[in-house]
């Protein structure tokens, strides 16, 4: 077993394989999750459990949360017994939520006072990539702080590099997931161009997964139109969120612009489905 203590907080979809990852390393996990439910299946694997984020940091020596957004991140560290409470140092905190680069620069500093340090980290993947290990992680940041803590990252993602300071790790999500929303976008747009003109869904996307355009993402989500699945694997109302987030730094460009309107709109009514469920939207026009 590795000396080094996790704490875990936030066992929604991401964060609950990904911390069965670290039992299966052989890593000690103390987790914590709001809603305490969620903490019997990973307790079954092993884990112990804290009663709140103070008391998990006090118990620790790694802190990695996955939650929705930055105001988790906010209750987490700013709550009664949140994790600023705790009068403890030398941890390292890594966020591998997707949240924004000002709420990372903001609680950075605040755990550099407490005498911890803090890494945002959040990841490209899915479930599928959380259960097996194969994330890709772009942190920002400490570089000694990375470096201690790159062999835990490395358990979670086939890649883990650092891109720089506090806040980069986000910056970097948030242009991956626009070109996420644009992606889903484009094909949902193709596959209803092709369909209102006698072509059927399989059919054009068993073409686009043949051709260089083809991805993983593409086959997984085209697929998902055949089957008329939009069972969230990725919520819709978490990729209109990182929109919104890249908005706030800068996204003003054409496709950017179109695809942060689209996905607002949809949120109202397909938030809680697949980020492919634009489809549905888009279809409506
Ligand atoms: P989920 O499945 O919606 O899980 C969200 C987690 O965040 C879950 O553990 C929640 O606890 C927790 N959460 C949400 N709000 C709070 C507050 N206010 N305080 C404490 N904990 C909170 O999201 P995913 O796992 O799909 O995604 C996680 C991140 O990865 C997100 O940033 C995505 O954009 C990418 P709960 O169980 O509801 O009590």
């Amino acid at each position: 077993m590795s000396t080094t203590k996790i704490g875990w907080i936030g066992l929604g979809t991401m964060g609950n394989p990904m911390s069965q990852q670290l039992i299966k390393a052989n890593y000690n996990v103390t987790v914590y999750n709001r809603t305490k439910e969620k903490e019997a299946a990973i307790k079954a694997q092993g884990a112990t459990t804290a009663p709140t984020p103070s008391a998990l940091i006090q118990q620790t020596d790694v802190i990695i949360i996955m939650v929705s957004d930055d105001k988790a991140i906010k209750d987490i560290f700013y709550g009664d017994d949140g994790l600023l409470d705790a009068k403890t140092s030398g941890k390292v905190i890594i966020n591998m939520s997707t949240v924004s680069p000002a709420i990372s620069k903001e609680v950075g500093v605040k755990c550099l006072d407490q005498g911890n340090h803090y890494l945002d980290a959040p990841v490209s993947g899915s479930v599928k990539q959380a259960q097996e290990g194969s994330l890709v992680v772009m942190v920002g940041g400490d570089v000694t702080a990375f470096e201690q803590v790159k062999p835990v990252l490395e358990k979670l993602g086939k890649l883990a590099i650092r891109i720089g300071d506090s806040g980069a790790g986000n910056v970097a999500k948030l242009a991956i997931n626009t070109l996420l929303g644009i992606a889903a976008q484009g094909l949902a747009e193709a596959v209803i161009l092709a369909r209102n003109n006698g072509i059927d869904p399989g059919d054009l996307t068993t073409l686009i997964n043949n051709s260089a355009l083809g991805s993983a993402f593409g086959k997984i989500k085209g697929d998902a139109i055949v089957n008329d699945n939009y069972k969230a694997a990725f919520a819709l109302k978490l990729i209109a969120k990182d929109l919104r987030l890249a908005k706030d730094i800068g996204l003003s460009t054409p496709l950017g612009e179109t695809v942060y309107q689209t996905f607002q709109q949809a949120e109202v009514e397909y938030g809680n489905e697949d980020i492919i469920a634009i489809i549905k939207q888009v279809d409506h026009k």
